[in-house]
């Protein structure tokens, strides 16, 4: 009999992969992360959490989109539970690369969920859904029952992998849930992704490594948790004794602008802002040098305006509930940003 409960984590090499092994390494699980061949793997993630040589955990490569290998994965592995958190997770990517995102990010869940309806159905399937599935919000703040009208191709990929789990909960009885999770953030955020861009360059200008730094809409509203909150919320998820939906969330939704504001603030530094639109800049109070400049090239072809989160049923059903606030989540970040760009690297 299987004592120990064993559980596959895809995009381990990714923020939240890693955060939720760690997790559930904690908590005794045997765990396989997925990663997937690249000409150099990169593992800092990890790395920096001190779990990449631990005795529980064991690394495989696998491609999502290759449906055999997924089966292969799952008559292995004996899992009794699955993380799906692989995808093509950047926005402004899927407008360049739709096709790929549909693949990875949509079909790519299929094959997880059919992997799981021909070994064993028995095992428990979370998909990551997200806020971006709201995108041109049809309801203030967004709860589970909100109508979906999502304005990119990643979130109309994820749709398309969230109605599946879905349908494969009603169809085959399979245990499939899904987070619907907002933003959330943390030291391990990729440096694409806006929040860790504006804290690694904070950090850089206040090193006098950077002059300034250039961003698109900052009038864009999110709602921006404590990924490593939000890990522990996965797992509740999947706990239930039923198979649903939840929406994760802080219920707080500010803009990018603020983001940079309560930024440069975690480094000492006091930002004023001029002009609108492509002509705003931010400015060193004190000695007025422009440090933040807007550019063009990030805005996207359509944007997600404003997304706030009603995360009422997941306290309600799971016990769940964030507690880092967004100021203490931006200076961590701050200052993990400041750390690594005065030892010298930076990933
Ligand atoms: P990351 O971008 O940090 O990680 C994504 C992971 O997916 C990486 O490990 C990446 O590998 C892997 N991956 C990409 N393509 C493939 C592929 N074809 N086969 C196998 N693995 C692949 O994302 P996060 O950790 O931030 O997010 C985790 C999940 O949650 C994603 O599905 C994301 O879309 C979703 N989500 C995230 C939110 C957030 O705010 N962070 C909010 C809501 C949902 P590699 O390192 O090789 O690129
Ligand atoms: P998002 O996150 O698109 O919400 O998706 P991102 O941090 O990329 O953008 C947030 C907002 O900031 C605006 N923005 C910029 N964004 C980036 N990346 N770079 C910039 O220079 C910049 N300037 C302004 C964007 O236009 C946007 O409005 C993230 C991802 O993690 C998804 O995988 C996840 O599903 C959602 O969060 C919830």
């Amino acid at each position: 009999m299987q004592t120990t409960k064993r559980a596959l984590v895809t995009g381990i090499s990714g923020q939240d992969g890693a955060y939720l092994a760690q997790l559930l390494l904690e908590k005794g699980y045997e765990v396989t992360g997925t990663f997937r061949r690249t000409s150099s793997v990169n593992f800092w993630r990890i790395e920096e959490l001190g779990i990449q040589n631990h005795p529980n955990l064991k690394l495989v490569e696998h491609d999502l989109t290759d449906l055999s290998s997924s089966i292969r994965l799952l008559q292995n592995g004996q899992f009794s539970e699955i993380y799906n958190l692989a995808a093509q997770s950047f926005v402004g990517v899927s407008f360049e690369q739709p096709l790929t995102t549909a693949e990875i990010t949509g079909l790519g869940a299929v094959n997880l969920l059919e992997a799981i309806r021909i070994v064993d159905p028995k095992i428990r399937f979370y998909q990551a859904s997200t806020s971006e599935m709201f995108g041109k919000v049809q309801a203030i703040p967004q709860k589970e029952d909100t109508p979906f009208y999502p304005r990119s191709p990643y979130g109309v990929a994820k749709l398309y992998a969230h109605w599946m789990t879905v349908n494969y909960r009603e169809s085959y009885g399979i245990f499939g849930s899904s987070g619907i999770l907002f933003n959330h953030e943390s030291p391990l955020r990729g440096r694409e992704f806006v929040t860790r861009k504006i804290t690694d360059s904070v950090a850089k200008i206040k090193l006098g490594k950077l002059d300034v730094l250039e961003l698109g809409n900052l009038d864009a509203k999110r709602d921006w948790g404590f990924a490593k909150e939000y890990v522990e919320g996965m797992w509740r998820i999947l706990q239930a004794d039923q198979p649903d939906t939840y929406v994760l969330a802080t219920n707080r939704t500010e803009t990018v602008r603020d983001f940079v504001t309560m930024a440069f603030k975690a480094a000492d530094i006091a930002i004023e802002w001029q002009g609108e639109g492509e002509t705003e800049t931010g400015h060193d109070a004190q000695s007025g040098k422009v440090l933040v400049r807007v550019s063009p090239k990030f805005y996207r072809p359509a944007e997600v305006d404003l997304l706030i989160g009603d995360p009422a049923k997941a306290k309600a059903v799971l016990g769940w509930e964030p507690k880092t606030t967004l100021e203490e989540l931006c200076q961590m970040m701050v200052e993990a940003d400041l750390r690594r760009n005065q030892a010298g690297f930076s990933f």
